[in-house]
């Protein structure tokens, strides 16, 4: 192949000009400007470059051949893409508000939410007028495994913001789990274990804080800890919590189920920049599951909070956590597939530590060396951040101050860290700008593909037409089919993929038609049946609570296209709870509810129930109307609702 040629020319011409030559010395202000300043640098190099397997396009009407799981980073949803199209399928409300479901502001999605939130910040959100968290920053989004492969039942994903953790049903692709971690700050890097089963989600605490933050000790550092917690994925609750030295950023799991990793990029405990980047090591710490479950069930834990707490971390020396030093602030924490190799990326070092995970049982001994478990250590370029893997022993690494992603073998950095002449770099690939996660298809799984690559990059300035002061990133899609990378999709995306997993869909089983038994509307359900409703037939009823009479319960049924309501009365200051089924079972014939001039609206799908509760303070006329068009006549499917004036 030797269509990226001149691009190989391209780069070294360019070398000079960008931070690809420069040692890693100087200041960590002098890197980042660098990296930043090599933007500019690489615009043209990948122009132009021939396709070795085809352009990723894919024909109207063509399905595409791969689902791609995207977060969305700030934005708090799920993303749902096709591969190799990179067209946006559908967004996933997790974490965030939702103008066109109502996520965050139904009934059933406020028991989602509420459903496992502390009283701590139930009461903080009561404070503020709210109910739910109205962001998230979801970084991180898996699949269930079952021996080592996706088994499509769920995804899981984290929120750095809140300090949350959530699941979606691959059967329906809702959220129906968001669970609130006490003890722990900022869950950032989050993996589900992969053998046996995700029984665990794996979930890290980034942020330092008192472990009892109540404010009562809020300067003495000695009391800040990082906390690293196991969520049991079937309860739906906390496992069990490890204390650690230092802080973790992201983390995995191994194919044996004995292991989980994480990073640390500020094992200093520094609370300042200079202070987090102060020592030439981190580490990346080794969490015993034997171990630990052994003295959860012994009951040799701490309760705090609700939780199981153990002490893992260095001075308490326990069996629990080994800590293996790593250069300089590590980042990625990347398991293979060969279900041997741990890639640890060095982020403010140019190399990755490859890691024998047969070699940890070994580093638990009594004074044991825990770099023994180092097999490779591959200078590879600079700001390495995340390394995926293909099914033949290749592993792609991000270099986020280069921007680009280098192709290396395995077994090849083995063999030159013990000294033999060979260099383990295949390819390398310049990528528009600054690239954060890589993945390839099922890369994280023992069913790792071979033909594409995506990128998520995270700057992506002259590469579209200007669209103001916020510009887009960049998910850019690589064919990795041949010896050498070919880049042949830009995919601008709004804030902002940090990760993404790409999915055959024989794996998961999605229906276009909801159950009409489906838990998620059970609550609603129970209520309907209390008054005396049958939700899964023509609905029409005004109900008044009897307890409280100044609560209402509207029913309605929507076939296309009509509501069974053509009207309703409330008086002014009740709270008014509209249940909408919609009996339509035609796939794709989804309606909505939006009450004009009251901030409510929510989706309701081909035979869902789906229902909203405001308060009618305000007398008059208001229409409410379908929101999905759903009909010829879709305009008309409207109604109104009259609040009569208290005094009246
Ligand atoms: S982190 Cu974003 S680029 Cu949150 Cu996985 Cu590395
Ligand atoms: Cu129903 Cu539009
Ligand atoms: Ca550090």
């Amino acid at each position: 192949m030797e269509s990226n040629e001149h691009k190989g020319l391209s780069r070294r011409m360019l070398l000079g000009a960008t931070a690809g030559g420069a040692a890693l010395t100087g200041t960590l202000g002098g890197r980042l400007a660098l990296g930043l300043g090599g933007v500019a640098g690489v615009t043209a190099a990948t122009a132009g470059a021939a396709l070795a397997a085809g352009d990723g396009a894919v024909a109207p009407g063509q399905l595409d051949d791969y689902y791609g799981f995207w977060s969305s980073g700030q934005s708090g949803e799920l993303r749902i893409l096709g591969v190799p199209s990179m067209r946006e399928l559908m967004r996933v409300p997790v974490f965030n508000r939702c103008s066109a479901t109502g996520w965050g502001q139904t009934n059933e999605s406020i028991r989602v939410h509420q459903r496992t939130m502390t009283e701590k910040t139930r009461n903080f959100l009561a404070a503020n007028g709210k109910k739910v968290h109205d962001n998230g920053d979801l970084h991180h989004v898996h699949m269930s495994f079952t021996e080592g492969k996706y088994d499509g039942r769920h995804l899981y994903m984290n929120d750095k913001a809140n300090t949350r953790v959530a699941r979606v049903r691959c059967d329906v692709m809702k959220c129906d789990a968001i669970l609130e971690i006490p003890n722990a700050k900022g869950i950032h890097g989050l993996r589900p274990q992969k053998w046996p089963r995700s029984n665990y989600v794996f979930c890290n605490g980034e942020d330092e804080a008192p472990l009892i933050n109540d404010g009562t000790d809020m300067e003495n550092l000695s009391t800040y800890v990082n906390i690293f917690t196991a969520v049991d994925a079937d309860e739906w609750q906390v496992a069990w919590q490890v204390k650690v030295s230092g802080n973790l950023d992201n983390c995995d799991a191994d194919y044996e189920g004995k292991w989980a990793f994480s990073t640390s990029y500020n094992s200093e405990m520094g609370m300042t920049l200079a202070e987090m980047t102060e020592a030439e090591m981190d580490h990346v710490v080794i969490f015993n599951i034997e171990e630990i479950e052994k003295a959860i069930e012994a009951g040799q834990y701490e309760e705090i909070n609700g939780c199981k707490v153990l002490d893992g971390r260095k001075e308490a020396n326990s069996q629990f956590t080994r800590y293996i030093p790593i250069a300089n602030n590590p980042h990625g924490c990347n398991m293979a597939p060969d279900r041997k190799h741990l890639c640890v990326a060095g982020k403010l070092s140019p190399t990755v530590t490859v890691l024998d995970v047969t070699k940890f049982d070994a580093i638990f001994d009594e004074g044991a060396d825990p770099r023994s478990a180092v097999v490779a250590e591959p200078e590879l370029g600079l700001g390495p951040l995340h390394t995926a893997f293909d099914g033949r022993g290749n592993a792609y690494t991000s270099l986020f101050l280069d921007s680009q992603v280098v192709k290396w073998n395995i077994e090849d950095a083995i063999r030159a860290y013990n000294g033999e002449t060979v260099d383990p770099i295949k390819d390398k690939l310049d990528v528009h700008y600054q690239p954060g996660h890589l993945k390839t298809i099922m890369g994280e799984t023992l069913d790792a593909g071979n033909d594409w690559l995506v990128c998520l990059c995270k700057f992506s300035k002259d590469r579209f037409l200007n669209v103001g002061p916020l510009k887009a990133e960049n998910d850019q899609l690589i064919d990795i089919s041949g010896d050498r990378m070919v880049l042949v999709h830009d995919g601008p995306a709004f804030a902002e993929p940090h990760d993404a997993i790409g999915v055959h869909p024989s794996i998961m089983d999605i229906k276009s038609v909801w159950d009409r038994d489906d838990p998620m509307w059970a609550e609603t359900r129970a209520q309907a049946e209390a008054d005396g409703v049958d939700i899964d037939e023509w609905a029409e009823e005004v109900i008044r609570d009897e307890s409280d009479p100044t609560r209402v319960r509207v029913y309605m049924s929507s076939v296309a296209p009509s509501f069974s309501l053509e009207s309703f009365e409330v008086n002014e200051g009740d709270e008014v709870t509209v249940i909408v089924t919609n009996l339509d079972e035609i796939d794709d014939l989804t309606h909505g509810f939006t009450m004009g001039d009251h901030g409510v609206a929510m989706e309701v799908g081909p035979r869902q129930t789906s229902s909203v509760t405001f308060v009618a303070a305000k007398p008059g006329v208001y229409w409410y109307y379908c929101q999905w068009f759903c009909h010829a006549l879709h305009m008309e499917m409207r109604g109104r609702m009259f609040v009569r004036p208290r005094d009246a």
